[in-house]
């Protein structure tokens, strides 16, 4: 009789040790199998985003802080034009771009279109009048 307790204590803590552990990998599952899933069915799309995606650097004839406001604005509502960051001392334009809804091309005609110069693209000269006077590109790159 004494050596049977031990055996259905053991049975008891068994069993319990058991339901845990099923419940743990049970909760482990519905936890991993959304993860699997999202990298199984996400990751394509993510990739042809990717494709899609395409970075172009412009020349332009910005000179101060006004200008870099100026383009950027302008091009944020243009469309396919995801990002735009202007470095005013290098004077260059990092655009990211949908290139399955815009173009270089395109992208240059609508910084010409602000009053800016767009690699070989000239500012075009309406624009360009209308820029205020600290922004016209005969000034020397300059703080705000
Ligand atoms: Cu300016």
């Amino acid at each position: 009789m004494k050596s049977e307790i031990p055996k259905i204590l053991n049975k008891k803590f068994g069993r319990a040790t058991i339901n845990k552990d099923s419940k743990k990998f049970f909760i482990h599952l519905l936890l991993t199998i959304p993860v699997i899933l999202f990298l199984v069915f996400y990751s394509p799309v993510l990739k042809a985003q990717d494709a899609k995606n395409k970075e172009l650097k412009v020349k332009t004839s910005a000179v101060c802080g006004m200008c870099k406001e100026t383009i950027e604005t302008a091009l944020a509502f243009e469309k396919g034009i995801k990002k735009s960051n202007l470095d005013v001392k290098s004077q260059i334009i990092t655009i990211l771009y949908n290139s399955k809804k815009t173009s270089p091309e395109k992208i240059r005609v609508a910084i010409s279109n602000t009053g800016y110069d767009a690699d070989e693209l000239a500012a075009s000269p309406k624009a360009y009048n209308k820029l205020s006077a600290c922004c016209k590109k005969d000034n020397p790159i300059h703080e705000e």
